[in-house]
């Protein structure tokens, strides 16, 4: 028999590892609650895993399959599992994170038994395309165009029937844990992540280009949440999306392109969970102002832009990209507020949080070293909500007191105009030292 270890690939469909298990015989699967990553994050970001992995469990069982859970460190967890079955091979999907490097490398020592590492977190592995001095990319356009002119594996079927397997005497099933998020959740699971992406393709991708930008988010495919699990694939939504076609289906996919490259830079750049990925913008005089953090983190800024999308992140677990970069940017470069910090304590609220999509969207939002961003350019706070919210209706959904306006509602905590100008001569003396 033979053990499938699901991680960030909870789904059935397009699972490489579960694939080439079966195509071997019998197999059971197994999910490990690593301490190392539950009690390092939020109650809603661990109730959304548990209620993914109990969606996974009754999709193996509805299949005749079995899903086993143990809790505790995965390197010794694995070789216990394996003992105790009999198991002759581990198969999993390969991961990207330092600790996923860390991880893996201690269970394979510790296994007895091989385990193999397969794609499908990504379209394309984050190792699979370098320059062609052989560097990796740091910026995207180049990136990007190479991604595209590599055809992207075809997608798996996931499988009808799983052989039977029958547990020896002793071996529990194991429970997953029930946790209050504290906000309502998104419907969990694969079949769940296949309705909404059909229901996107078929409302909202032809419309994608225009209204991918707005602040109210309604527009985009809210699929995030399922990619960072690996609940549903990548490469499915890749070769679907391309399917319908269109512009909207280009913009979309590069967005997945776009997902693809920060897998890219953090494997290539695993300082970045450390420090910004051009390290001269860790001298930018930071400003560890624990109020200010705590009301850009609890939206009571005054600034109506960046309350409204930090209340509707605390409130729903997710944003639009558009109210990211703002808050991401405000936080750098207007309240100078130290960024991992906030980077951090950000991802704790995303339902979607994920290191390498967070790190590169917080360093290229910084302008700390993604991407050819200039660090010159700051958006103008108000002018954001003025084109990306015209109407004014999204602002006083999620800050009444705004009454709709771009402006200050109160006395705000950063005076924009000086923020500015403080941040614009700090960066200007680093980029002249070179
Ligand atoms: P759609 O617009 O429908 O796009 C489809 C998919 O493409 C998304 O589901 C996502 O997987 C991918 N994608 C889209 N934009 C990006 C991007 N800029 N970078 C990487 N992938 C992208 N995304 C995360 O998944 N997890 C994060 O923790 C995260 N943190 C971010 C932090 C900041 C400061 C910024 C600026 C962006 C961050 N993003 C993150 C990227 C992006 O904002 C979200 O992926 C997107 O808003 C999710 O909404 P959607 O699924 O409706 O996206
Ligand atoms: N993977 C595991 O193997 N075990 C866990 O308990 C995980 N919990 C998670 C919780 C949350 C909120 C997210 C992801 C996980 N993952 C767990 C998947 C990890 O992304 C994956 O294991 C990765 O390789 C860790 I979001 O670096």
């Amino acid at each position: 028999m033979n053990l499938v270890w699901h991680r960030a690939d909870l789904r059935l469909h397009d699972n490489p590892a579960l694939h080439q298990a079966l195509a071997q015989g019998p197999l059971v699967g197994l999910v490990v609650l690593d301490p190392q990553i539950l009690e390092n994050t939020s109650p809603r970001r661990r109730a959304w895993f548990y209620q993914n992995v109990r969606a996974l469990r009754k999709a193996y069982q509805q299949r005749g399959g079995t899903l086993l859970v143990r809790t505790g460190p995965p390197w010794v967890v694995l070789p216990q599992v394996a003992e105790a079955l009999g198991v002759r091979q581990v198969f999993a999907v390969r991961n990207t994170t330092p600790y996923a490097h860390f991880r893996d490398a201690k269970v394979a020592a510790a296994l007895g038994r091989p385990l193999h590492l397969l794609p499908g977190q990504y379209v394309l592995e984050p190792d699979r395309l370098t320059k062609p001095d052989g560097t990796p990319y740091t910026v995207f356009t180049p990136f990007s165009k190479r991604w595209w002119a590599h055809l992207a594996p075809a997608p798996l079927e996931a499988p009808q029937r799983f052989p039977p397997v029958a547990l020896p005497p002793g071996v529990e099933m194991g429970e997953v844990p029930e946790e209050a998020p504290g906000i309502p959740l998104p419907p969990a699971g694969e079949e769940a992540a296949l309705r909404a992406l059909e229901d996107f393709l078929a409302n909202k991708l032809p419309f994608y280009a225009k209204t991918r930008d707005a602040l109210d988010g309604k527009g985009v495919s809210r699929l995030s949440y399922y990619f960072t699990l690996g609940v549903l694939s990548p490469r499915l939504a890749v070769q679907r999306a391309l399917r319908v076609g269109g512009e909207g289906a280009q913009k979309w996919v590069n967005e997945l392109c776009w997902r693809d490259f920060s897998g890219h830079l953090l494997h290539h750049h695993p300082e970045m969970m450390r420090r910004a990925i051009d390290p001269r913008w860790e001298a930018l005089p930071w400003n560890d102002d624990l109020e200010l953090f705590q009301a850009w983190l609890e939206g009571q800024t005054g600034i109506p832009v960046v309350d409204a999308a930090m209340r509707e992140l605390r409130a729903t677990g997710f944003l639009s990209n558009r109210g990211r970069m703002v808050v991401a940017q405000f936080a750098v470069k207007l309240a100078l507020l130290p960024w991992q910090k906030c980077e951090r304590a950000f991802r704790d609220l995303l339902l979607d949080g994920d290191n390498a999509s967070n790190l590169q969207g917080w360093q290229w939002a910084g302008g700390l070293g993604v991407d050819a961003a200039p660090y010159f350019r700051v958006f103008n706070l108000i002018g954001q909500a003025e084109q990306h919210d015209p109407e004014g209706s999204w602002l006083e959904r999620w800050v009444p007191e705004s009454e709709g306006r771009p402006g200050p509602y109160k006395t705000p905590l950063v005076d924009l105009a000086k923020a500015r100008q403080r941040y614009l001569e700090a960066a200007q003396r680093i980029a002249r030292r070179g």
